[in-house]
């Protein structure tokens, strides 16, 4: 497992040189999330340049968004990345960096975890990446879930008891508009927090202030019931959480506490990523080199 990785999300993009299976370096720059397409392959590609990478190096890219058999990207929640409207990503990677697999950023990271980390030893096993949004892959008898359409996995946009509001997704009162990045900071809005994006919530639960704490108690209540539904679908044994909010401190035993209101046949084992931030990167590298064997 040697060579590199691309994850774009809704708020950073990641690159990476991997060595057998690790990562030995890493840059991150923000996402323009409103840049097109060709942009973002722009940005990709000269964070890669930056590492060393040469066009036709293996490579893997993750996004956010869902990819569909064809190798195009298509964004699932318009108001993370408007500009991704059915775009030939695979295409234009082998076009601009030589070779690439591309495929969704959460399924990318399960991929991972299901080979090398929190997955390894599970029959039904659930990656939940909770960050800008909230994002999930299914290997379920050690088979990655996937749909020509690309959106097997989107977790995200379930509905949520939690939630009542417009999801950028076109639904009503999902688990993302309530429980991803930008529903927390949505929330600190409503509450007259303006301008508060989602870390800085969490310092200021971490100071002391109820309100914040508020929120994000409601966001990982969700994320559990998400859990406890999704498990009533699959019969999960395992659920790893990552994204810069599953793993921010606090986070996973705020949701496990949740966790507990279900009956203990829905109430899997919940862990942190082995793979922490790494997940989508190694994941993606993994797809590619599998794809090329
Ligand atoms: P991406 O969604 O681009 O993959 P992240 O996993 O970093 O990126 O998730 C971004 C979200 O996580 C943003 O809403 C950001 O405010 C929030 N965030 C970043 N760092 C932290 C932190 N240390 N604690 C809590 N939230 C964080
Ligand atoms: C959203 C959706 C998923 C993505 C997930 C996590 C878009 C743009 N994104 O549910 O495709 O996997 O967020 O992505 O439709 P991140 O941006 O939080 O890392």
């Amino acid at each position: 497992l040697t060579g590199f990785a691309a994850d774009l999300g809704g708020t950073k993009t990641a690159v990476a040189r991997i060595e057998r299976g690790v990562v030995v370096e890493r840059l991150l720059a923000p996402t323009d999330c409103a840049a097109d397409p060709e942009a973002q392959i722009a940005a990709i590609r000269s964070l890669l340049g930056r590492l060393g990478h040469s066009n036709g190096a293996p490579l893997g890219v993750a996004v956010a968004g869902r990819v569909d058999s064809a190798g195009a990207w298509h964004a699932v929640n318009h108001g993370t990345l408007p500009a991704i409207l059915g775009f030939s990503l695979q295409h234009a990677l082998v076009r601009d960096l030589g070779a690439a697999t591309c495929l969704n950023d959460a399924a990318a990271a399960a991929f991972a975890e299901g080979l090398f980390g929190a997955g390894s030893q599970s029959d039904s096993f659930a990656y939940l990446t909770v960050s800008t949004g909230v994002g999930g892959g299914l290997v379920i008898g050690n088979r990655l879930l996937s749909s020509a359409n690309g959106l097997a996995g989107h977790v995200g946009f379930v509905s949520s008891r939690h939630a009542n509001g417009p999801c950028g997704s076109g639904r009503m009162g999902t688990v993302e508009s309530i429980a991803g990045g930008r529903g927390i900071a949505a929330a600190a809005t409503a509450g007259e927090h303006e301008g508060t994006d989602a870390r800085a919530v969490f310092a200021a639960a971490a100071d002391g202030q109820d309100w914040a704490d508020r929120i994000i108690a409601t966001s990982a209540t969700a994320v559990a019931a998400l859990i406890g539904d999704l498990t009533a679908i699959l019969g999960l044994d395992t659920v790893a959480m990552g994204g810069s909010i599953g793993l921010a401190p606090g986070y996973i035993e705020r949701t496990r506490t949740a966790l507990e209101e279900e009956p203990e046949l829905f109430r899997p084992r919940l862990i942190h990523a082995e793979l922490g931030h790494d997940a989508p990167l190694v994941g993606a590298l993994a797809a590619h080199l599998r794809k090329e064997s």
